[in-house]
C-alpha cells in the first residue's frame, strides 16, 4: 500500500551535520522524496504539530527545543512509509533505540532525538498539510521503482 509520511530531522539533527546521512537512510530504503525544505518553525506551528502533548509536562521544553533552530523538514513516500520509516527512527527514548535505526545510532536524551516522523497513515497527512501546499508535494516517477 502506497502511502506518503512526514518525517522532520530536529534542530540538533541539522546542527550536527545529519541532514545528509539521514536523508541517504531513507533513499537507500528505498522510499521516493516528495518534498523538502529547510524551515524554522513559529511558536503556532511547533504547538499545532505537538497539540497532542500539550498538557504532557515536557510540552513547553519541546516546543522551545523545536522552534530553536530550522528544523529539515520532508515527505517520504512508497509501500508502507509510515510503519517502516518509524522502524527507521526508532524508539522514542534514544536509550531504547535499537542500534542500526537512527536514534539508535545517533542519539542519547528523549529531549534531543534528532528526528521525528509520522505515527499513523492519520498523523501524516495532518503534518504533510501543516508544514507543505499541495504545489509543494512533487508528482514524479523513478524508473528504479521496479527493483524496489
Ligand atoms: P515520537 O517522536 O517517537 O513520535 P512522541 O511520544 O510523539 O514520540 O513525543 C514527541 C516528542 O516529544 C519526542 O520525539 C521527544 O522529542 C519529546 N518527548 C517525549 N517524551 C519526552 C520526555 O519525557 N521528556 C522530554 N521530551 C520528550
Amino acid at each position: 500500500m502506497l502511502e506518503r509520511t512526514y518525517v522532520m530531522i530536529k534542530p540538533d539533527g541539522v546542527q550536527r551535520n545529519l541532514i545528509g546521512p539521514i536523508v541517504s537512510r531513507f533513499e537507500q530504503k528505498g522510499f521516493k522524496l516528495v518534498a523538502g525544505k529547510l524551515v524554522t518553525l513559529s511558536k503556532e506551528t511547533a504547538e499545532t504539530h505537538y497539540g497532542e502533548h500539550r498538557e504532557k509536562p515536557f510540552f513547553n521544553e519541546l516546543v522551545t527545543f523545536i522552534t530553536s533552530g530550522p528544523v529539515f523538514a520532508m515527505v517520504w513516500e512508497g509501500e508502507q512509509a509510515v510503519k517502516i520509516s518509524r522502524h527507521l527512527i526508532g524508539a522514542t527514548n534514544p536509550a531504547e533505540a535499537t542500534p542500526g535505526s537512527i536514534r539508535g545510532d545517533y542519539a542519547i536524551q528523549v529531549g534531543m532525538n534528532v528526528i521525528h516522523g509520522s505515527d499513523s497513515t492519520e498523523s501524516a497527512d495532518r503534518e504533510i498539510g501543516i508544514f507543505f501546499s499541495e504545489e509543494e508535494l512533487s508528482t514524479y516517477e523513478k524508473n528504479t521503482n521496479v527493483w524496489v
